[in-house]
């Protein structure tokens, strides 16, 4: 058997069904592998698309994502989709060709250093050398990037080991003693944690990614102890949000209530998140009173940021039950109220005096396709979905965090599409992040997946309109698209795929159910209010008791504006 045929079959042994990818010089033993292989291939327009879809393929299904590519170029492609799914700690593995090994090192050709230019945004990576290795180093990525904190892996293989003969087994023990995650929580911890818990009069749950594997731990847990609960924008759906206990997104743009609780709570239990620098804000304002309870898979991100008073490591699937088993309902009615008070006065808010405005799109998104995947791109639609159009489900909201990529959205329907099918996705875009991966609506016209692509087109960078509206004296540099935005339906249907241009609200509430109803692909482009702003904001560098509540204050009795 060639090397190539080895990753073949060593993908088929770890359940691969689909590879996103496209092939170049260097990998091309690989994709001969491919022609006899029963696994599917999505060929992709452009590699950065790729691994997006690997990506929102793991988050959509909990199975790792598999993106090929060729060397040089085609790796380098690569690298904003590894670093997106390294930040978001999602499970790809990335398989790129090489130049042959008597070449490395040499400016061959397409060659570029993938091994040492991925190393910092995959959470593991190997240069093949040997065609021995295949099934031992294959394993192991499959493995890494699966287990403990998931993330990317990349396995790089010169084009001469994918041709050299391999005649051993595909068996291959994992012998990784550097590397074994903790799962079981440890039992003093959890204890002293509930000892926490117990003594707290105004306690909150806040759930990162992590709690997309725990949605059924995480709400046994709040509904036993009655806690309330935020989830962050990767945690969205780990919690329903029509829940009463539910108090929405914390943060930059979190909810009124979600903020004001963790500046007046007395405990956080954080489960599974990461404290990001967008959730916390300044960090010396950061729930101040707190006692803080950390539960993590990954003991790097204990006390990184937000001091950890009970560290618990350990899988949220193992810890959650076993500290709801030392618990019991907790005196909190007061709390609750407060929280209660807040959440009636502070309820989402936007004002319909202008033209159409984004928010009331994704209220009819919401209407027409409750139960529908969403992926989103980056910007101020993407904090409007976040708050508007959280899903209920968990593994469905498919949202570039940490690292913030405008491109990844729309690779990202085509990657959830195939993970789930027969399920809706709708991808909220802007205007200037769908045309970063734009190429993508030709392989959404192929496959043609249940994709509804729906463009907030505000004609703006919004996000950036909105940073220099508000902090740099309305000094708008370089945001505006509009006058040279292609015509979005033209473009969609260019690609054979069916697009509608939508000015106004009735044409908006007529579309929306029918490009839903379709179950094939449509692209509706929204025109909408240039400057509209996510309200409530927490300035860059503020505390989250700092956030200007702008369009979300109440018309009657208005607070004053607080701004850093
Ligand atoms: C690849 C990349 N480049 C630049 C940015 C910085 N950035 C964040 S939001 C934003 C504006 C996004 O505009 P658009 O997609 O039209 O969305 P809107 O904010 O208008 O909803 C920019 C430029 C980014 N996040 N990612």
């Amino acid at each position: 058997m060639k090397g190539s045929e080895v990753i073949m079959k060593m993908l088929e042994k770890h359940g691969v069904e689909v590879v996103f990818g496209h092939p170049g010089g260097t990998i091309m033993p690989v994709y001969d592998a491919l022609y006899d292989s029963p696994i599917k291939h999505v060929l992709v327009r452009h590699e950065q698309g790729g691994t997006h879809m690997a990506d929102a393929y793991f988050r959509a299904s909990g199975k790792v994502g598999v993106v090929f590519a060729t060397s040089g170029p085609g790796a380098t492609n690569l690298v904003t989709g590894l670093a997106t799914a390294h930040m978001d700690s999602s499970a790809v593995v990335a398989i790129t060709g090489n130049v042959v090994r008597s070449l490395i090192g040499t400016d061959a050709f397409q060659e570029a250093d993938v091994f040492g230019i991925t190393g910092p945004v995959t959470k593991h990576n190997y240069l093949v050398k040997d065609v021995n290795d295949l099934p031992r180093i294959l394993t192991e990525a499959f493995h890494i990037a699966s287990t403990g904190r998931p993330g990317p892996v990349l396995v790089d293989v010169p084009k001469d080991v994918q041709q050299a003969e391999y005649d051993g087994p595909l068996e291959a023990e994992i012998d990784l003693p550097g590397y074994r995650p903790t799962l079981v929580g440890h039992a003093r911890q959890i204890e002293k944690a509930s000892e926490a818990i117990r003594a707290a009069k105004r306690p909150i749950m806040m759930v990162g990614g992590g709690g997309q594997v725990a949605p059924e731990e995480v709400a046994a847990f709040a509904h036993l102890t009655g806690i309330p609960v935020i989830t962050t924008l990767m945690g969205i759906g780990a919690y329903p949000p029509g829940d009463q206990q539910f108090i929405g997104m914390p943060g930059m743009h979190g909810t009124v209530t979600a903020n004001r609780a963790i500046t007046h709570c007395d405990l956080i239990l954080g489960a599974g998140l990461r404290f990001d620098d967008r959730v916390t804000g300044k960090i010396s304002r950061f729930a101040p009173n707190a006692t803080v309870v950390h539960i993590d898979i990954d003991p790097a991100e204990i006390s990184k940021l937000v001091k950890a008073h009970v560290p618990v490591v350990g899988d949220l699937r193992d810890v959650l039950p076993r500290l709801q088993r030392l618990l019991s309902r907790l005196d909190i009615d007061e709390w609750r109220a407060q929280i209660t008070e807040w959440k009636d006065r502070y309820p989402e808010r936007y004002k319909t005096d202008k033209p159409l405005v984004s928010q009331e799109v994704l209220e009819m998104l919401r209407e027409a396709a409750g139960d529908a995947i969403v992926t989103t791109e980056v910007g101020q639609h993407q904090m409007f979905a976040a708050r508007l159009l959280p899903t209920k489900k968990p593994r469905s909201f498919i949202t570039s965090g940490g690292l913030g990529t405008m491109g990844f959205g729309l690779p990202a329907a085509i990657g959830a599409a195939f993970a789930r099918p027969g399920e809706t996705v709708v991808c909220v875009a802007g205007d200037g992040s769908v045309q970063m991966n734009i190429q993508e609506l030709a392989t959404l016209s192929k496959h043609r997946l249940p994709v509804v692509i729906a463009i907030l087109n505000n004609g703006v960078l919004g996000m950036v309109r909105q940073w220099q509206e508000l902090f740099h004296a309305q000094r708008y540099s370089e945001i505006y698209l509009a006058d040279s935005n292609p015509d979005f339906a033209k473009l969609a249907e260019a690609y054979g795929i069916e697009g509608h241009n939508v000015f106004d609200r009735d044409q908006a509430r007529k579309l929306i159910p029918e490009a839903i109803a379709k179950g094939g692909p449509v692209l509706l482009n929204f025109v909408v209010y240039e400057a509209e702003k996510v309200w409530p904001m927490v300035p860059a560098g503020a505390g989250v008791d700092e956030m200007i509540i702008g369009d979300q204050e109440p018309e009657q009795e208005p607070e004053p504006v607080v701004t850093a």
